[in-house]
């Protein structure tokens, strides 16, 4: 409970942050974009992880708060990094945004207000939701079209594990998938789970969207996506998150 409480006046005080982990196309070996991942820094608990306490905030109407700060936060960090990249491409960055705040309908007015504020380019902006929000009422998919009109795009995190078929994500406003981490536990050592990565890699090819393989730890997993063909891997085998000062001195930059 007390975690609840401190969670509240967390913001106001300063101890929320995002950190920001590359995305990285390994056929042309470059940052395409990054993830922003909230991090509180307790000051009694030290770090907490938003494992814990998204959840709590889920339970309150903190939560869109807390999305609106996440979305501002991130879109106006990457918008100060300009948009003259090392290849001229612009980088982009990804936004995990939780079912109750999805559901809240706030979304899009919150989204808007970010790229207004910053002056972001919609193009350079991914909201994340999970699978099971694209089960939700009609609503939710008409937010989402309206995000992706506006040139907003949505990736679908923690993809596999979940609900959806590929009948259900066919005509879904979906442009990206993100691979569950699950399939990689062991991937080197155990065919089965190779068999299954590779069936969900397939599943994404056969919808036409790109695949993003998060949590890509070590060589040896890379490795084994090369041979399969795969081309944008997240994790720790590139970069950690990096801090925005890491960011913006060019951290991300491959080339
Ligand atoms: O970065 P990390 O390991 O600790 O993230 C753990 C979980 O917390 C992930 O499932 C991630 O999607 C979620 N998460 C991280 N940042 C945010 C955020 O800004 N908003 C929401 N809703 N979830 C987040
Ligand atoms: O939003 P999502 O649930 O996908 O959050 C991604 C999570 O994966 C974050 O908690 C992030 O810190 C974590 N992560 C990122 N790279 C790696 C990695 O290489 N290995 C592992 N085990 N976790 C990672
Ligand atoms: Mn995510
Ligand atoms: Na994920």
């Amino acid at each position: 409970a007390t975690l609840r409480t401190d969670l509240t006046g967390a913001l106001a005080r300063g101890e929320l942050r995002l950190v920001f982990q590359p995305v990285v196309d390994v056929v042309m070996h470059r940052t395409v974009s990054v993830e922003a991942l909230l991090r509180w820094r307790h000051p009694l608990f030290g770090d907490v992880s938003p494992t814990e306490f998204v959840p709590l905030a889920e339970e309150s109407p903190l939560i869109t708060d807390l999305g609106r700060w996440v979305l501002r936060e991130a879109c106006a960090t990457i918008a100060a990094l300009g948009d003259a990249g090392p290849h001229d491409q612009a980088l982009s960055v990804a936004v995990n945004v939780s079912a109750r705040q999805v559901r809240s309908g706030e979304l899009v007015p919150d989204v808007i207000h970010a790229l207004e504020t910053s002056g972001l380019s919609p193009s350079r902006l991914v909201v994340e939701i999970t699978e099971s929000v694209l089960l939700d009422d009609s609503h939710v998919i008409e937010d989402l079209t309206v995000l992706r009109r506006l040139g907003v795009r949505i990736a679908v995190d923690d993809f596999g594990t979940g609900w959806s078929s590929l009948a259900y994500l066919v005509g879904m406003p979906v442009d990206v998938l993100k691979m569950d981490q699950y399939f990689l536990s062991d991937v080197e050592h155990d065919p089965a789970r190779r068999a299954m990565c590779r069936v969900v890699l397939q599943l994404g090819a056969s919808l036409d969207l790109p695949v993003i393989v998060e949590g890509v730890t070590n060589e040896a997993v890379l490795t084994l996506l090369r041979d399969m063909g795969h081309r944008y891997v997240q994790g720790y085998v590139f970069a950690r998150p990096l801090e925005a000062a890491q960011l913006a001195a060019g951290a991300w930059d491959m080339s």
